[in-house]
């Protein structure tokens, strides 16, 4: 086989010091994000969507087939659509109709302090919903036959940098993840072959928002990260 085409690689060269204090200041900055469940229905520009878009598109994925599709929800129809059949599953996962919950009693105890139940208006609130899919096949094939590899890992990381981008455009967002959430692929008319994996909420926080205190505490880097 040729040897691939190459292109030269630069970055910006930082100072040992100036480099910490930029990594410094975007974890500062970074800790600030807090999943929003509280949305104000003020418009935010599409441009922004689009370049949050375009950054998680930038992310690594395996063998760069970009395994992801971003569909993005602002008609209130869809909105409602969607609020609709998240809360009806919702409402089984919770047992908010009087039916056994479908999650386990340990799983609601885990989910106490964050204080959340069946009822999402964020989906209908909000003035961006992304419904993010994650393609199985497909990438280079149009018709979905091309293999993908280390979808989701890629999908995940897709996924926290458009959190990122949105969060340092001063947007507040919220990844939800409906179980099982296959309708999505009905109400963004995307193929059988393309798993939804989240849809990530995005606009302002309604005036005078609050979020769960317990959401604010972090592990300290000495529990998270080992030295060897
Ligand atoms: N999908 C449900 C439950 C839920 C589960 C986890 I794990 C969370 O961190 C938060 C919520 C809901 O959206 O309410």
């Amino acid at each position: 086989m040729p040897a691939p085409e190459t292109l030269p690689y630069h970055l910006p060269r930082f100072p040992d010091d100036e480099a910490s204090a930029r990594a410094g200041a975007m974890a500062e900055r970074l800790a600030r994000r807090r999943t929003c469940r509280d949305f104000s229905p003020e418009p935010v520009p599409r441009a922004v969507i689009e370049a949050a878009i375009a950054a998680a598109g930038s992310a690594p994925s395996g063998a760069n087939r970009q395994p992801w599709h971003f569909a993005v929800v602002a008609s209130p129809e869809k909105k409602r659509a969607i609020r609709e059949a998240a809360e009806a599953e919702e409402r089984r996962f919770y047992g908010a109709d009087g039916d056994n919950p479908k999650a386990s009693a340990e799983w609601l105890a885990a989910l106490a302090d964050l204080g959340t139940d069946a009822d999402k208006p964020f989906l209908e609130t909000a003035p961006w919903l992304i419904v993010v899919f994650a393609q199985r096949k497909g990438g280079i094939a149009e018709d979905g036959e091309a293999q993908n590899y280390y979808v989701t890992e890629s999908v995940g990381i897709a996924c926290g940098m458009l959190l990122t981008t949105l969060h340092e455009a001063g947007l507040a967002t919220l990844t939800h993840t409906p179980s099982p959430m296959g309708f999505l692929r009905e109400v963004c008319g995307r193929p059988e072959w393309e798993k939804p994996l989240m849809i990530v909420v995005a606009g302002h926080p309604a005036p005078g928002a609050r979020v769960p205190a317990k959401a604010q505490v972090k592990k300290p880097l000495t529990q998270i990260a080992s030295w060897l």
